[in-house]
């Protein structure tokens, strides 16, 4: 404990220092997360997970004692892709391959369909009833359906606690939808985009952005009656991509086909997403890209704490609140509305 006082930041509030000083709980937990305790590791993450205001300082703690003792060469793969494109079966068969290539892995898995039906996670659970079996594979299903597209303000801290877990890789399945895929990328090491077969057809309708962040798209069902489409689907993409730039200078685009359950194109998938993060770990390049999420990551947090530290100030509130009852009064025109709500706040800030 005292040698770890010393690298308490300072800046933390005083409570989270405390506690940090204090208990043996942090301690305890961090242990359990090292030794990839899967009960412990659930604790660790429910914990992460709780807007409450004491797990949130055990939370805090236990996220400062970990600090950068993580696994640095723990890949990040994120797939994405709407729901029943086979996600969580391709998380099964690639999981399958992660594990016969001798390495560990955690999964969070989303399943968006558990918010209405509250106990389709049992869906996921036979869907990766095959990894679930082994002891060097932790799956941690999101609890419901408030997470947008599988993306929370914790899971970043909760792949962070994954990360302590010394997994050689962490699976984060996210649904695709609104602004979740550009949080996730910013998650992520490697980018899977899962298509279903015939999903060439919306090529138009796939936002530009998402094609060129996906590192690998992959069409999946490559078999039964969807395997001549699924052919057809993977030459319209490659047709696509040759038109688009990926965001990663060094990388072109791959579009592969597989089968989540015949396990038809999973080796050679497995074998490229190992290829791309164990060259970039090489190169340095992922680290890179690392740095370069995170300080995005930060601009955007510090952006959005501002943003719900100033609209919580009751002045401001007032100011807001005056000028909507004069649109909604129609007292005065938006545009002067929009004048007068700028200058008054212009003073609050000049005050300070
Ligand atoms: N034929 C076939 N069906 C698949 C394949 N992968 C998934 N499915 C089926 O597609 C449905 C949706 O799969 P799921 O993994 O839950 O999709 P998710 O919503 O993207 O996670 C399930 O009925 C799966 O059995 C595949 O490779 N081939
Ligand atoms: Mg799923």
């Amino acid at each position: 404990m005292s040698k770890r006082k010393s690298h308490i930041n300072p800046n933390l509030s005083k409570n989270v220092r405390k506690r940090l000083q204090d208990t043996h709980s942090t301690d305890a937990l961090l242990e359990g997360v090292r030794s990839k305790n899967r009960q412990i590791l659930a604790q660790a993450i429910t914990l992460v997970e709780s807007t409450h205001a004491d797990d949130r300082l055990a939370a805090d703690a236990l996220l400062t004692a970990i600090g950068s003792n993580k696994n640095p060469h723990c890949g990040r793969i994120v797939i994405t892709g709407s729901p029943g494109a086979g996600k969580s079966t391709l998380i099964n068969a690639l999981g399958n391959e992660i594990v016969k290539a001798g390495k560990s892995l955690a999964i969070l898995a989303t399943d968006p369909s558990s918010a209405i039906s509250q106990g389709s996670i049992l869906g996921d659970k036979t869907r990766m009833a095959d990894i679930g079996k082994s002891e060097a594979v932790f799956i941690r299903p999101t609890p419901s359906g408030n997470y947008l597209g599988g993306i929370s303000k914790s899971t970043l801290e909760t792949m962070q606690i994954c990360e302590a877990a010394h997994f050689d890789f962490i699976i984060l399945e996210t649904v695709g939808v609104g602004q979740s895929e550009y949080e996730s990328y910013k998650l992520s090491d490697i980018f899977l985009l899962l298509l279903n077969p015939g999903a060439g057809d919306e090529i138009q309708g796939i936002k530009r952005g998402i094609m060129e962040m996906a590192d690998i798209v992959c069409i999946n069902k490559y078999d039964t009656q969807t395997k001549e489409l699924a052919e057809a689907t993977e030459k319209k993409y490659k047709n696509a991509i040759k038109l688009l730039q990926n965001n990663r200078e060094d990388w072109e685009t791959k579009v592969l086909k597989v089968s989540s359950i015949t396990q038809v194109g999973i080796p050679a998938l497995w074998k490229c997403i190992d290829q791309f993060i164990s060259s970039r770990i090489a190169s340095g390049l992922l680290e890179q890209q690392r740095v370069a999420n995170n300080l995005s990551i930060l601009q955007e947090k510090a952006e959005n704490y501002l943003l719900s530290k100033h609209l919580a100030n009751t002045s401001i509130q007032t100011i807001i609140e005056r000028n909507r009852a004069y649109i909604a009064n129609n007292e005065t025109t938006l545009l002067n509305a929009l004048l007068g709500m700028y200058s008054e706040l212009d003073k609050i800030f000049e005050d300070k």
